[in-house]
């Protein structure tokens, strides 16, 4: 891949009001030779960690994907969910020369600096998963990701549907939200579905607190709330490792976890829908779990093929995603979209067979 070809051909793009700005990657780059003689493509990837079911979904798509009988060489550099080492990642492939780097951030702040010197290195970045909060949209190429505010609307309005179904109003739903990691697009989201539901539907919301997205973390805080509350009847775990951590939590406390909280149940709700989430849902322990899709190795190889033809990408790209249940109580819901406007989904009851059936 000719970088020089690229950045003239980025520069064609922004002239034609594709990108916004044009800055001196392109100047900068049409000196430099890089690329393969044998055509292969480097990608430098820093991903988040290693915290959950879901990320090593993500991670074993992308090497799927961006191996070299693919035609890749793939620098992967796993950050241990640390932004300090995600930037020192990108110094590092941006100093080897890559051709393309895709980050995984950790939150969404505080990349401007490093994303500018990929700019300036004339090395074009694609972010996948979370988003990138920048103060120059210029300074990544494209994102492909989830709606993780509307996957917090489904959850909600699934659960608010769910216990009117049920007979239990909003002022008795007691809830706890085990966050994900703070600042992180997918907590960000998934807390703001929480936080506009309680106002919509007077919720009793007992507490907000990160498990970092890890089963270890969901347990510690599951055992510490356990202490504080006595009436928690739902759990919103904003992933399924700590789901799992909050169900081991409630059983050792002697909690029956289930959706009959008319009947002293504590209700788990989840996001991810991996193999391992959608099994407790299978035997009631999850009652309600939210897609969100990790197979993103092969959306990204897209943008890179599509860049690399000289067509324009699409800078935003959202996946779609399912909703999974115990039983068929509520069979679809209306969720807010974070482009705005709402979308109907349906309700998947989990069964062997749907699990049997999913890629992941
Ligand atoms: O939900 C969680 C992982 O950013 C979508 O990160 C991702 C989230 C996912 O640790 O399991």
């Amino acid at each position: 891949m000719k970088k020089k070809i690229l950045s003239l051909m980025l520069c064609g793009m922004m002239a034609m009001g594709v990108m916004a700005g044009c800055g001196s990657a392109g100047k900068k780059s049409a000196d430099k030779k890089s690329g393969s003689k044998d055509g292969t493509i480097t990608v430098g990837f820093s991903q988040v960690g290693a915290e959950s079911d879901w990320r090593t979904a993500n991670t074993k798509s992308m090497k799927e994907t961006f191996s070299e009988a693919n035609g890749y060489k793939l620098i992967f550099d796993d950050a241990q969910q640390k932004q300090e080492n995600q930037i020192t990642a990108i110094r590092n492939f941006i100093q080897q020369d890559v051709d393309y780097i895709v980050l995984a951030p950790v939150t969404e702040t505080g990349w401007d600096t490093v994303l500018k010197e990929a700019k300036d290195a004339g090395i074009p970045v694609i972010i996948v998963d979370r988003m990138v909060d920048v103060s120059d949209d210029s300074l990544y190429t494209a994102w492909v990701g989830s709606d993780f505010y509307a996957e917090g609307s489904k959850a909600c309005e699934w659960l608010n549907a769910y216990a009117t179904a049920k007979g239990v109003s909003g002022k008795d739903l007691h809830i706890v939200d085990i966050q994900g990691t703070i600042g992180a697009s997918a907590q960000i989201g998934r807390t703001k579905g929480m936080d506009e539901a309680v106002k919509a539907y007077g919720w009793d919301l007992l507490e907000q607190q990160t498990g970092e997205f890890t089963q270890a973390k969901g347990q510690e805080v599951m055992e510490s709330v356990l202490k504080q509350h006595d009436n928690i009847n739902v759990v919103y775990c904003e992933n399924d490792n700590e789901a799992f951590g909050a169900i081991d939590a409630l059983t050792a406390a002697g909690k029956k976890v289930g959706g009959d909280i008319a009947n002293g149940e504590v209700m788990v709700m989840s996001f991810d829908s991996t193999n391992a989430g959608l099994k407790d849902v299978l035997d009631k322990k999850i009652t309600l779990n939210t897609e969100c899709n990790p197979l993103h190795g092969p959306r990204v190889e897209e943008i890179i093929k599509k860049l690399e033809a000289g067509d324009k990408v699409d800078k935003l790209q959202y996946v779609d995603e399912a909703m999974f249940a115990v039983d068929d109580t509520v069979k679809s819901v209306k969720a807010k979209m974070s482009a705005g406007g709402e979308k109907d989904f349906d309700i998947t009851v989990v069964t062997d067979d749907v699990i049997s059936k999913r890629a992941y």
